[in-house]
């Protein structure tokens, strides 16, 4: 069943059984402590919408608005569920966190109109945990300066849908000179005690930052651009095994990547990357057993840039995140890399760590590991993907280093540079 019917089946169903509604509802009313009172159902049909205005935000008085946030939140908690509605302007906002929140919606008044900038010490200017049903949407959020991770985070969190926003870091200028450069994200969905399940993200606009979905069951990753990303990934899902899992754990499974758009990879190691992050545990063993399953990755497009020359990054990446390290029974099934497009301009390079060119990159392309490839790919598919590039006219770009069984490589050809379509 596809995820848009998935949803749909449970919309539907939430609609047609009232008792179950009212269950979930009486539920969710209680919040993490059972600190908050009791309210009812909220009456059949009437629109439950929380202005922060009316608890008390002021946009663009550069005050916290943090305490006016949440109370609108909490409001709409106590109703059994609602839209929280953000009106022009920018609204400040020290890290929130949010537990068991259910049926919230976070809307402005559109991406260009409405932002929330992130202020104080903590690196997040939202925390959800363990939340279902929630939609931000029409709206930006600021980065602000933040230097470590950070993000907007989701931790265990069920029926995500982020549409129409756009993240982006007022402060880059913070960054420069810094010796390391770190992840620093605009939306994260980190692996906590249970998957995440049902994420869209779609149609969003991410700016000198990255994103990423791990440990997650149905990821719907869509028609987003992501410009001029930082560090590991524009776009990716990391495996996060700190401690070691008997037997097999799904890291990730049912995830569509396409008709995205990542531009100008000059500060970032891959556009898409599926990845074995850490590959070693905390104690330092190796990491066991990591599965992902069913990654379509389709249609996206890869644009790098003049000022990539010298630095720049894979494409896409399913495997290993720096290949140094051995790994143990990684199976990667059922992946398809199909009808993406990578422009590359005269002068820049795509290098893997061996300093050699690589496109595309399916394993662990380290040579060192005596034992031979130590990831096994069954039914792979990477087809009809198109690399824009001179001087390579008979180029391989698809490099994969890992045993394989019902797997496909074809049609991926290499044509003359052109800029892409706009
Ligand atoms: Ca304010």
């Amino acid at each position: 069943m596809s995820l848009h019917h998935r949803q749909a089946a449970a919309s539907s169903g939430r609609t047609g059984l009232l008792p179950l509604a009212l269950l979930a509802i009486l539920a969710s009313v209680a919040g993490p402590g059972g600190q908050e009172s009791h309210a009812g159902p909220p009456a059949a049909g009437k629109p439950r919408v929380f202005s922060v205005r009316d608890y008390g935000a002021v946009p663009d008085d550069a005050t916290d608005d943090r305490a006016a946030i949440l109370a609108a939140v909490q409001a709409a908690r106590q109703a059994g569920g609602g839209t929280v509605t953000f009106p022009p302007g920018r609204f400040c906002l020290s890290t929130l966190e949010l537990t068991g929140l259910a049926r919230v919606t976070f809307a402005g008044a559109g991406r260009d109109r409405t932002t929330l900038q992130r202020v104080g010490v903590g690196p997040h200017p939202l925390i959800f945990r363990e939340c279902r049903d929630l939609v931000l949407r029409d709206l930006a959020f600021d980065a602000n300066g933040c230097l470590n991770y950070g993000g907007t985070y989701f931790d265990a969190c069920q029926r995500v849908r982020i549409t129409d926003t756009r993240y982006f870091d007022s402060n880059t200028a913070a960054r420069r000179g810094r010796r390391e450069r770190t992840d620093i994200y605009s939306y994260v969905f980190g692996r906590g005690k249970a998957h995440h399940e049902d994420v869209v993200i779609t149609r969003n606009l991410i700016e000198d930052l990255q994103f990423e979905v791990d440990y997650c069951r149905r990821a719907r990753i869509t028609d987003n651009v992501v410009k001029r990303p930082t560090s590991t990934a524009g776009i990716g899902t990391f495996s996060l095994q700190w401690e070691a899992v008997p037997g097999e754990d799904l890291c990730g499974e049912d995830f569509l990547i396409a008709r995205n758009t990542i531009i100008d990879l000059s500060d970032c190691y891959t556009a898409i990357a599926v990845h074995l992050d850490p590959q070693y545990h905390r104690d330092g063993t190796p990491l066991e057993g990591v599965t992902y399953r069913n990654l379509r990755i389709l249609n996206n497009t890869i644009v790098y840039t003049a000022a990539s020359a010298g630095r720049a990054g894979r494409a896409i990446q399913v495997g290993a995140t720096d290949s140094s390290r051995q790994t143990k029974g990684v199976v990667f099934d059922q992946i398809r890399v199909e009808g993406n497009r990578i422009y590359v301009p005269p002068g820049v390079q795509i290098l893997n760590d061996a300093g050699s060119e690589e496109v595309f990159i399916l394993g662990n392309h380290s040579r060192q590991f005596s034992g031979g490839p130590d990831f096994l790919f069954t039914h792979l598919t990477v087809r009809n993907n198109t690399l824009y590039r001179d001087g390579k006219p008979d180029a391989e770009f698809v490099a994969w280093y890992a045993r394989g069984a019902h797997c496909v490589v074809e049609g991926n050809r290499v044509r003359p540079y052109r800029p892409p379509p706009r």
